[in-house]
């Protein structure tokens, strides 16, 4: 084969509880995501909620035989913490533990390693109310969470994440408007930032300290490419490489935050509100594990006009994006297709970031409309075929490079409910109707059972 992976190489897929379970099914306490569906079902997406999604709850069994046909040997879940612990503390929900034991039990049977991720989005609605990350008692209630979870799951589970993208709902609730609660704050969104990595920090300390499996994060680390080499771009780039990347990816991985980034909170008086030994902790309790989801890269330029002093302060104070003629799109969703971007990651943990063991934990081709694309009964997605193959290629040049590169995870396994996108767009290996819950193995699926047997392609 041309393209050959390393031995145990993880083939698999992610998901998030959210956006698969279906909130109406079995006991689970609200989170913010019902919350705001039922209070303003106007903003999401032909008002389609998270009630039913693609109703893994019920079909788990149906759903691990057909990853298991689909080549994984690991697969992403995550635990709904208000599912877990309906009041986000307090009382564990006895029906969850049992859910979750199953599914993580038949995917052991099924030799799929399961990777058990704590956090994805889905603050539970009574925290909050308290302020969610705003207020660090939340941080508490968090670790006392994830102590129950490698508590009652620990024996089986050997690779837990505390957070998918946790600068996601940063951007989303406190900057732009696509997560709750929606407001324009970049003070806040700094504090709820650094609340979210002292989290991160207290279950990984927890964790070492009791448990002998590997526990790391998942980030979105989005290459920022400048304009040009002129100094004015470069700069606007490391800018807008410090807040959404290293933000939280010096102090998981380093356990310091980039001291370029301090100085431009101090200057803008951003800096959050710290306790005395939380630098210690911040030091001291690395990951052993960095998931990384990389969909496409930002393409930056210097700003052209000074922001208006009076205006709230926000990220593109300090940098402009722009279209950069002649990249390439993915014509059925219009987000950029830059496979690249997934080398450089990798070389970038390499020479800067100790080399620490990673995965590709997401990537995928999310498409509306996907059912013009069936023939025979089967959507013929030969375009994610080509998406993935095209990523998998730089992804095996940067482990030829020395980089230290695990394993490759599609987003996503079945088609889902994606947050204000609904069902909008669709990324997964199987196809589901959600009014019947019939599952479809699109071509994909099929090819990449293929690769995964043979660990490789041509
Ligand atoms: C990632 C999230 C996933 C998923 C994916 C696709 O950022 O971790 O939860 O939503 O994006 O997003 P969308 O459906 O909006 O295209």
């Amino acid at each position: 084969l041309k393209y050959t992976f390393p031995n145990d190489f993880w083939w698999g897929s992610a998901s998030s509880a959210t956006q698969i379970e279906g909130s109406d099914n079995g006991i689970k306490g609200k989170d913010i995501w019902d919350h705001w569906y039922q209070s303003e079902p106007n903003r999401f997406f032909d008002q389609i909620g998270p009630g039913q999604t693609s109703d893994f709850y019920h079909h788990y069994q149906e759903d691990i035989k057909n990853m298991k046909q689909t080549g994984h040997n690991s697969f992403r879940l995550s635990i709904s913490w208000s599912r877990l612990i309906p009041g986000g503390k307090g009382e564990v929900n006895q029906q969850a533990v049992d859910f979750y034991r199953d599914v993580i039990d038949q995917l052991l049977a099924h030799e799929i390693e399961p990777f058990v991720n704590l956090f994805h989005f889905d603050m539970p609605y009574p925290l909050h109310e308290l302020g969610g990350w705003e207020n660090r008692q939340v941080i508490d209630a968090y670790l006392d969470y994830a102590t129950i979870a490698f508590e009652l799951f620990g024996d089986r589970v050997k690779k837990w994440f505390t957070f998918n993208e946790p600068i996601v709902p940063v951007e989303g609730g406190y900057l732009y408007d696509f997560h709750y609660p929606n407001i324009v704050d970049f003070k806040k969104a700094i504090q709820v930032a650094y609340h979210t990595m002292i989290a991160h920090k207290k279950a990984v300390q927890y964790y070492h300290g009791n448990f002998n499996g590997e526990i790391g994060i998942i980030l979105n680390l989005t290459p920022s490419y400048p304009r040009s080499q002129h100094p004015a771009d470069l700069k606007a780039a490391h800018l807008c490489d410090l807040l959404f990347n290293r933000s939280f990816l010096d102090p998981a991985v380093k356990g310091e935050y980039p001291k370029d980034l301090i100085e431009l909170l101090a200057t803008y008086d951003l800096l959050p509100q710290i306790e005395p030994d939380d630098e210690q902790l911040i030091r001291d309790h690395q990951i052993d594990l960095l998931g990384v989801n990389y969909y496409q890269p930002r393409r930056v330029k210097a700003k052209e006009n000074l922001p208006n002093p009076a205006s709230p302060i926000m990220p593109e104070w300090f940098f402009d994006s722009y279209d950069m003629p002649g990249r390439k799109m993915n014509p059925y969703r219009g987000w950029e297709i830059y496979e690249k971007g997934i080398y450089d990651i990798m070389v970038n943990l390499k020479d800067n970031y100790g080399n620490i063991p990673s995965f590709i934990s997401e990537n995928g081709m999310g498409v509306e409309n996907e059912e013009r694309f069936v023939n025979n009964g089967q959507i013929e997605d030969d375009y994610r075929i080509d998406f993935i193959k095209g990523h998998l290629k730089w992804l095996h040049k940067a482990i030829l490079a020395g980089c230290n590169v695990k394993g490759y995870h599609l987003w996503t396994f079945l088609d889902n409910w994606s947050w204000m996108n609904a069902y909008k767009n669709r990324y997964g290996f199987y196809a589901v109707d959600i009014n019947t819950q019939k599952r479809t193995a699109k071509k994909s699926a099929k090819w990449f059972a293929k690769i995964a047997e043979q660990n490789g392609f041509n």
